[in-house]
């Protein structure tokens, strides 16, 4: 469950969308986790890369090419590429919600040749004013089986250190497109 952030100015609607949207039901074999990120950018810019399902290359820094089956239909499948150096080549990732006015996208991994299964992360992105200029709250939660022979807390640790690589590199491209 994401911590609501004490300390921050933020309206009880944003709170509670936060509850709602990365509320996760965690199985017994599963491990879940969720991440932040404070993004100096305008929550319209940031939201413009994170909806795009048929280019997560605008700001992934693992993926190399995608390739989108239909239109950004909530169902579309997408089959990404990634980077060599990784332990993957593909992957297979269904959209699962995307809402432009609650700023909601939500993405499942259903196939690729890699040791996630079971993926399902949702990120979400709230306005908030950081130094007195117009920020953005990124918040990704995701869920995944944990693979035979590997603990929770290596699966765990895995998959941030991912995110965290994308939050990052999101940043850096929103922040650039900001000045
Ligand atoms: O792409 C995301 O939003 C998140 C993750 C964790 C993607 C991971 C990945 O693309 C690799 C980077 C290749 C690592 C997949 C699907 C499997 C991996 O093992």
């Amino acid at each position: 469950m994401v911590s609501i952030m004490n300390g921050e100015k933020r309206s009880l609607i944003e709170d509670e969308r936060i509850r709602r949207h990365h509320k996760l039901h965690v199985k017994d074999n599963q491990c879940s986790s969720s991440l932040v990120k404070h993004i100096k950018a305008p929550v319209h810019l940031v939201w413009s890369l994170v909806r795009r399902f048929d280019q997560p290359q605008r700001y992934k820094p693992f993926v190399s090419r995608c390739v989108v089956q239909g239109d950004l239909e909530i169902g579309s499948v997408r089959e990404v590429n990634v980077k060599s150096g990784l332990p993957a080549t593909t992957s297979k990732e269904r959209l699962e919600f995307l809402d432009d006015d609650e700023h909601v996208f939500s993405m499942r991994i259903v196939g690729g040749d890699h040791r996630l299964k079971n993926y399902l992360s949702t990120i979400t992105v709230h306005p908030e004013v950081i130094d007195g200029r117009l920020g953005t709250l990124v918040i990704e939660s995701f869920v995944v089986d944990v693979p035979e022979g590997n603990t929770k807390d290596e699966t765990c640790f895995f998959v941030e250190a991912l995110i965290k690589c994308n939050l990052k590199s999101l940043a850096d491209v929103s922040e650039s497109l900001a000045v």
